[in-house]
């Protein structure tokens, strides 16, 4: 697809509420969706993966086109995200892992050398050939809903591939990103291009938005994240700007990384609940919508205390000139569906114009 694919006139979810918000036009309500709403809390999720690995599931067409639907059937979100992982990409391309149930990616043998490099080699839209057929099929489904595409960063995609798997410290790919700077700097360089590719392979087959998740930059100071992060996702955003679809960018724990966020490129950023969103728009900087901000513990409450909550969210972010409504990071997994279901009823409801 073109820019011109993604037209109004081309594009029947392109008036929807969730675009038009991301371009910071006026809405009928505020639109929300969840991180994580594919998978993760649903029964008929459990039940569709039962005996399938996860990245056996990721190259199935009609898996991943079923769970993408589940959410949206169910709670009626304002658009639906593309049912894969982070590291699909890289699977792609030939690198040694695996996602463990319960812990998640692990890597076979973790990228420290420069000679590792040689294992990341350019993304080929014929490398993921069943994201381009799930694209066609779910747009077909959804109609006037959008889809979201998206894709790991550059420095959450290194974190796994430099600790071997999931870590709370970072360390060795701190030690890399401090010890090695030319090394660090041309991982980022080559994890940014397959990234840019896969992100492309979503937005031509159909996709109507795409998100960056830089889910562990909070680990980051603002002065290490600009020089040594910033300029890789910058250069994703940038690849990916000529096709006029909104692009999401965000990641937890970022409060500190917002100004700088906001420069990267994105036209819509996200903030977890540490921030409030009023705040967080004015860290942003203006031109860039935002997207957030319930502390997804909070869906673990009674449902008083959830639309409290979901109210001072929709408060701190009345007056902003786009709002996205969505948690401040993933669906935890063991949410009670329902009050996923009723919490968007509640964002809708008190949104209406
Ligand atoms: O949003 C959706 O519903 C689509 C599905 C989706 C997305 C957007 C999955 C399915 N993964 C992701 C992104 C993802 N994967 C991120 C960024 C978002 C975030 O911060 O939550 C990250 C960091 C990962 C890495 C990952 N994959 C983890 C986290 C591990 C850690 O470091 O703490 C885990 C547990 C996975 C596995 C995974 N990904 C998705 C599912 C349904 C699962 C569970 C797989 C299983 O065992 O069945």
């Amino acid at each position: 697809m073109t820019a011109d694919d993604h037209s109004p006139a081309q594009n029947p979810a392109a008036d929807s509420a969730f675009l038009r918000a991301c371009r910071r036009e006026p809405v009928p309500h505020t639109p929300v969706w969840f991180m994580r709403q594919a998978g993760r809390s649903l029964p008929e999720y459990r039940r569709v993966r039962e005996g399938i690995g996860m990245l056996d599931s990721c190259m199935r067409p009609d898996l991943v086109t079923e769970i993408t639907l589940q959410p949206v059937r169910r709670h009626r979100v304002d658009a639906a995200i593309y049912f894969s992982d982070i590291v699909v990409p890289l699977k792609a391309i030939g690198v040694d892992l695996d996602i463990k149930p319960g812990v998640g990616p692990v890597v076979g043998r973790p990228f420290r050398t420069r000679e590792d490099l040689e294992r990341l080699r350019p993304l080929e839209p014929d490398d993921v050939a069943y994201v381009t057929e799930a694209v066609g099929m779910l747009t077909g489904e959804l109609g006037a809903t959008p889809l979201i595409g998206f894709a790991g960063a550059p420095f959450t995609l290194a974190s796994y591939l430099v600790e071997g798997g999931p870590s709370r410290n970072h360390e060795h790919t701190k030690a890399m990103m401090y010890g090695a700077p030319e090394l660090w700097a041309d991982l980022l360089d080559r994890l940014a291009d397959i990234t840019a590719a896969f992100l492309k392979v979503q937005v031509e087959a159909g996709a109507s938005a795409v998100q960056l998740f830089d889910s562990w930059a909070g680990a980051l100071a603002p002065e290490d994240y600009r020089r040594s992060v910033l300029p890789a996702s910058a250069k994703v955003f940038g690849a990916v700007a000529g096709y006029g679809v909104p692009r999401i960018h965000f990641g937890v724990g970022t409060g500190e990384l917002l100004g700088a966020m906001g420069e990267a490129g994105a036209d819509v950023v996200g903030a977890d609940w540490r921030v409030p969103l009023d705040e967080a728009a004015r860290r942003i900087g203006p031109g860039r919508a935002v997207q957030g901000n319930l502390d997804p513990a909070v869906l673990f409450a009674p449902r008083e205390a959830v639309e409290a909550q979901a109210l001072r969210v929709l408060e701190a972010a009345r007056g902003l000139p786009g709002h996205v409504f969505n948690l401040g990071h993933g669906v935890l997994p063991d949410t009670d569906p329902d009050a996923l279901t009723r919490l968007v009823e509640f964002v809708h409801e008190r949104t209406v114009r």
